[in-house]
């Protein structure tokens, strides 16, 4: 079976690459996503397979080789792009993640109650990747191994 990555899923221009490329601790310039991109630890999904539902069978395919499913909302555009309950169609643990918390704090309720609407539990992940906010406790809690 191939390695279980991290996958990250959100509209276009949300942070996804910025994100991936802060978890896999990788500093070279960024690339817009036009297919599925397996990083080290990650899977960086195009934002066009959320946008547009009949995609939606490719996202539960590249699914099967998550150990986690990261749900991006961007603080700084937090337009609604997911069905509600979405997060429900995946048996992986599913990590709501609020993006770009250094731009437009009052958005901060609206991308709370989109994850909610998604079918996301608490507690969310706030990151911002410039600021250096969030991202330590995310890794921490994707990737360090927890005694069964
Ligand atoms: N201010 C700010 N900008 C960010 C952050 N994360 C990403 N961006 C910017 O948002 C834009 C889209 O990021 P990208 O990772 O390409 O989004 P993707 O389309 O979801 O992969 C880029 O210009 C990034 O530099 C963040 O935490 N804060
Ligand atoms: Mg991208």
């Amino acid at each position: 079976m191939r390695k279980k990555r991290v996958m990250v899923i959100g509209p276009t221009n949300s942070g996804k690459t910025t994100l991936v490329n802060a978890l896999n601790e990788y500093e070279g310039p960024l690339r817009k996503t036009q297919n599925i991109i397996f990083g080290k630890n990650t899977i960086d999904v195009p934002g066009s397979y959320l946008e547009n539902p009949w995609m939606y069978k490719h996202l539960i395919a590249a699914a099967q080789d998550a150990s986690h499913i990261l749900i991006l909302v961007d603080q700084s555009n937090c337009k609604d792009v997911y069905s509600p309950g979405f997060a429900k169609v995946f048996r992986c643990p599913v990590l709501g993640v609020i993006t770009k918390v250094d731009l437009r704090p009052e958005n901060e309720d609206m991308c709370i109650q989109q994850l909610k609407k998604i079918g996301v539990a608490e507690p969310y992940y706030k990151v911002s990747v410039p600021g250096g906010v969030g991202i330590g406790t995310l890794k921490n809690y994707l990737f360090t191994k927890k005694s069964k």
